[in-house]
């Protein structure tokens, strides 16, 4: 079954595989190494190509900053072909920013930790996955400790991001309330993206905007993090984001353990989960909606939308069987309509939803997948088995597209997956769902 589809995916990730050791989200679109993508990219090759899976995590690894960070663009080339590039973002201003490779200044969701677990349980030769998660892991368990020393300013567990590009969901409608906040220059710069694809399934020109005004705060204080959390106009504690860093210490612990040895650090990671599930679930849980939210650090306030991020909580155990319930019922109300495909990343029903438009509508694969994996988790078997069938229809109608509209209706004659194509991370989440 789906043998083609399969056998599509594979060769799209060979193809986007660089000879630096590491893998493009997409040609010409993104034309370096990006963080999650990483991750997600290594999820897939494990499936049938180790070595590379394993060269992937190591590359990003290495880019690493001496205090633990993990940028989220690594610049491996000088191409201008993506905007805003190395040369913006200036990542030696840092002190400790990684001598060997430019990138940005900022992070993307913790996925390493989970991704590691992911690959051991793909792998047939254990005893060969644990030798290379030895190798690494201290580097992952350094990144979350840089985490809760720098990005967990009130002490409750919880950290923050301060730039959409952070949260991985760049231009959802829940910034929105933001930049309603902010007033930022008008810059004169030359985007890349729009001439790869179509502008009006992009963020505006505005929002470039504010994503440029807020990194210009950051570069003025060298991505002094204290700094940011002094002054960055956004400041958010994002579900997400805050889920990823769970599920990442889970699977440390359980590496450390099957590892041996490692007690401190199991014993570091046990206390900060802890913290952070406590809080998590009252901090950033929404009663009347029946999900979790954002909170904005920055103005003090709960961000009251339902987006995917919203569930992606199943997916790191953290909601209990009865919240669970809830979530679930929220989702079926609101993104459920047989006449949609499962998972919408933000709330249809609201006049912010955008189907074509990015992260402002459309569904995503990586949430799906986390979504599909959530669902298992909690036993709601029907509702993942649509969430892994809406997936493949997706896939099969338009190709292995970024982004795919969320209305049945929109797909039939005019393709209705947008943003760029061959896209690395639906191709690994797609092998990985089908074995
Ligand atoms: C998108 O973000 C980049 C900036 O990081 C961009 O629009 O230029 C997002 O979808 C992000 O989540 C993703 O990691 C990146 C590369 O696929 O593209």
């Amino acid at each position: 079954m789906h043998e083609n589809l399969i056998k599509k995916a594979k060769h799209i990730l060979t193809e986007n595989y660089q000879p630096g050791g590491f893998t493009l989200p997409c040609k010409n679109l993104y034309p370096f190494q990006w963080l999650w993508d990483s991750g997600f990219i290594a999820i897939g090759f494990a499936h049938f190509d180790m070595p590379k899976a394993k060269q992937e995590i190591s590359t990003l690894l290495d880019a690493q900053w001496e205090n633990g960070f993990i940028p989220h663009i690594i610049f491996h080339t000088d191409t201008d072909t993506y905007f805003p590039g190395a040369d913006f973002h200036r990542s030696d201003l840092h002190p400790l920013s990684s001598k060997k490779y430019k990138s940005t200044g900022m992070t993307q969701p913790p996925v390493t930790g989970f991704v590691l677990e992911e690959m051991y349980n793909i792998s047939p030769d254990k005893e060969d996955l644990l030798t290379f998660i030895e190798s690494e892991i201290d580097k992952v368990y350094a990144n979350h400790r840089y985490f809760y020393q720098h990005r967990d300013i009130n002490k409750e567990g919880l950290v923050y991001i301060y730039h959409n590009w952070e949260s991985g969901t760049d231009n959802s409608p829940i910034w929105d309330d933001i930049w309603a906040t902010v007033d930022s220059p008008r810059y004169d710069f030359k985007r890349r993206d729009t001439s790869h694809v179509d502008a009006s399934q992009r963020p505006s020109k505005r929002e470039y905007d504010h994503y440029l005004h807020i990194i210009e705060i950051a570069k003025q204080h060298n991505y002094s993090d204290e700094k940011i959390a002094e002054l960055s106009p956004f400041l958010v504690q994002d579900p997400l984001f805050n889920a990823m860093l769970i599920k990442s210490n889970e699977s440390l612990i359980k590496l450390y353990k099957r590892i041996g040895n490692n007690e401190d650090k199991v014993r570091q990671l046990e206390q900060w989960q802890q913290l952070s599930i406590t809080s998590f679930n009252s901090k950033l849980y929404d009663e009347e909606l029946g999900c979790y939210i954002h909170y904005d650090l920055r103005n003090n306030k709960p961000l009251r939308y339902i987006s995917s991020s919203s569930f992606a909580p199943l997916f790191a155990n953290i909601p209990d069987k009865e919240r669970a319930a809830e979530m679930v019922n929220t989702m079926m109300t609101k993104f459920g309509n047989p006449e949609q495909y499962l998972c919408a990343s933000f709330d249809p029903t609201s006049e912010r939803y955008n189907p074509k438009q990015y992260w402002r509508g459309p569904v995503w694969i990586n949430l799906n997948w986390m979504l599909y994996k959530g669902l298992t988790q909690y036993g709601y078997k029907n509702i993942a088995e649509r969430v892994k069938q809406d997936t493949i229809a997706l896939i099969e109608i338009n190709g292995f597209y970024e982004y795919f509209d969320a209305r049945k209706e929109a797909h039939g004659e005019v393709r209705a997956g947008y943003g760029g194509n061959d896209f690395s991370w639906s191709a690994a989440l797609l092998i990985d769902m089908l074995s």
